[in-house]
């Protein structure tokens, strides 16, 4: 999180993280497409021919938001596949919060794995604990065959802590309820570390609902949050104001 006390704007950074091809691109792409002129920038992304993010995708966003403070959000993609593991982790530095995209091909299930401890072990290198992190889950891809069961799924997210949510990246589903959850928890964590709706009068409500309403959804905040197969929504405690 970066505050600028001259213009009074909060920049949040977020991060889209797990295995290779698992459609962390095509959620900030759907983002991007969802997202009105005024809000979005220019969505950066290197690929290689065959789709495979190389280095990191960023798209900016902004939001007038309420109160005192405006806010910016920088929304990053990791290249998944292994061989960039100094890439990851340096994409990951100083996050306020991250979206895991796991795919829910069977097939995929050890890449999964694989990729959500690379995460724990970078965010530990930088002196980060995943308990910590504001942190979503999606299983994407749900419309292929031979993939993980919605009840395993919903097992899966009643055992953990993260709220988790299932979509289909290419057509749009799911994206905006993983991303609603993810501003939601960070937010929760970001106010809890540094008091910034006392401090700035501001307010996480109408920051959420401005932008279901610029992504051209409709819905309550609760109805998004409600999308959510299990998990829990609690403020994390960052233990360094980053
Ligand atoms: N059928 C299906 N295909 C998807 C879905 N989401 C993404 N894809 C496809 O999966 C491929 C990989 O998607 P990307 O978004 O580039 O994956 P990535 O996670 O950014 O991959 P890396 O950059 O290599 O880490 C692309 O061909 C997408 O069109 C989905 O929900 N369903
Ligand atoms: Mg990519």
């Amino acid at each position: 999180m970066q505050l600028d006390f001259v213009s009074r704007e909060l920049t949040i950074k977020l991060v889209y993280y797990g295995p290779a091809l698992s459609g962390k691109t095509t959620n900030l792409q759907a983002i991007h497409g969802f997202s009105d002129e005024q809000t979005r920038g220019r969505l950066m992304t290197l690929e290689t021919r065959d789709d495979r993010t190389l280095f990191f995708d960023l798209l900016p966003l902004r939001f007038r938001g309420e109160g005192d403070l405006s806010v910016r959000l920088k929304l990053f993609t990791v290249p998944g596949q292994v061989i960039h593991a100094s890439t990851r982790r340096l994409v990951l530095q100083g996050t306020d919060g991250v979206a895991f995209i796991a795919d829910s091909q069977l097939s995929e299930t050890q890449n999964n794995a694989r990729a959500f401890l690379d995460l724990k072990e970078n965010l530990r290198f930088h002196g980060r604990e995943m308990r910590e992190l504001p942190l979503v889950i999606q299983y994407n891809k749900r419309d292929l065959p031979q993939t993980r069961s919605r009840d395993e799924i919903v097992q899966l997210a009643q055992k953990g802590r993260e709220p988790v949510f299932t979509a289909i990246a290419t057509q749009g589903v799911g994206v905006l309820d993983t991303f609603v959850a993810l501003l939601h928890l960070t937010w929760l964590s970001l106010d809890a570390a540094h008091d910034l709706s006392g401090k700035f009068r501001f307010n996480s409500e109408a920051l959420l609902q401005e932008v279901i309403t610029r992504m051209g959804a409709r819905g309550t905040i609760d109805q998004f949050l409600n999308a959510r197969l299990g998990g829990q929504f609690e403020a994390r405690r960052k233990e360094s104001g980053q």
